[in-house]
């Protein structure tokens, strides 16, 4: 079972500033987290973030055929991309939205997430282990299906 893990806009900043919203570790830990998770849960996983829409956009077209899951953190993309919730849709993979910070309790601009609408499973608020929820999550749907 291949899971790809996308990360959107500045989330490769993580660890630098705003530790009390997004956590003190940074997006290298993040990563080494993802491949102990993987390797745990017997998946194989790849990772990749970008700061640009159509950058994520390509990589989730990209995924067709080759990944099984996709596990997607958008940033700030999550509340204003139709692209790539028309690409996660287009693709059709099993799809689980994650956000380190509870979303919910913030904004009145982060309440409306698009890529969501497109993923089967949300982790809002539980920090990077969001990430490990997915995998999990993912993981038992692949199974079933
Ligand atoms: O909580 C999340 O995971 C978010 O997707 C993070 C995005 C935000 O725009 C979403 O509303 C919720 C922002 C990521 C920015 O990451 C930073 C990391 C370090 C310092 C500043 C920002």
């Amino acid at each position: 079972m291949k899971l790809l893990v996308l990360n959107g806009p500045n989330l490769n900043l993580l660890g630098l500033r705003e530790p009390a919203i997004y956590g003190k570790q940074d997006y290298a830990a993040l990563l080494r987290m993802i491949a102990d998770w993987g390797a745990e849960l017997g998946l194989e996983t790849d990772c990749y973030q970008s700061n640009h829409e159509g950058d994520l956009v390509d990589a989730i077209q990209g995924a067709y055929g080759v990944y099984d899951g996709i596990v997607i953190n958008p940033g700030a993309y999550t509340h204003t991309s139709i692209a790539i919730l028309d690409a996660l849709k287009a693709v059709a993979i099993p799809a689980v939205e994650v956000h380190i910070s509870d979303v919910t309790r913030r904004e009145p601009f982060r309440q409306v997430s698009y890529a969501g609408m497109a993923c089967f499973a949300h982790f809002i608020g539980l920090g990077l282990e969001g990430y490990h929820q997915a995998m999990i999550a993912l993981k038992e749907k692949l199974e079933k299906d």
